[in-house]
């Protein structure tokens, strides 16, 4: 009986050690950076990043603007008119360009 009590006792104490560990875990961190879009360029133009952080852009342009993954076009955005934005997850590296105004080029790194 004293021996149960005493394994109950150290049973007890490696959960509560077992909750401390996991509140003192830092969560998670995902970023969500802005790249905004103003006089027809991306700013910043090349951003770093890690992946799962999040890119949102903003179009202050009286033009619409989009965002296209330039090399394959896995993912755009629908244009976004004046005050509109878009959030990416990152998933990856890429390049992307307006599809609109072809000149218009960013850059996303992942590191
Ligand atoms: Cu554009």
């Amino acid at each position: 009986m004293k021996q149960l009590a005493y394994s109950s006792g150290v049973v007890t104490g490696i959960i509560l050690l077992l909750l401390m560990w996991t509140a003192c875990q830092p969560a998670p961190r995902v970023r969500e950076l802005t790249v905004e879009i103003a006089q027809m360029q991306f700013v910043p133009a090349d951003i770093t990043v890690h992946k799962g952080d999040k890119i949102r852009f903003v179009n202050h342009d009286m033009v619409a603007h989009d965002i296209t993954e330039e090399t394959s076009k896995k993912w755009s955005s629908s244009p976004l008119q004046l005050g509109q934005s878009w959030t990416l997850e990152v998933t990856g590296s890429a390049n992307y360009y307006c599809s609109i105004h072809e000149v218009m080029k960013g850059k996303i790194r992942v590191e």
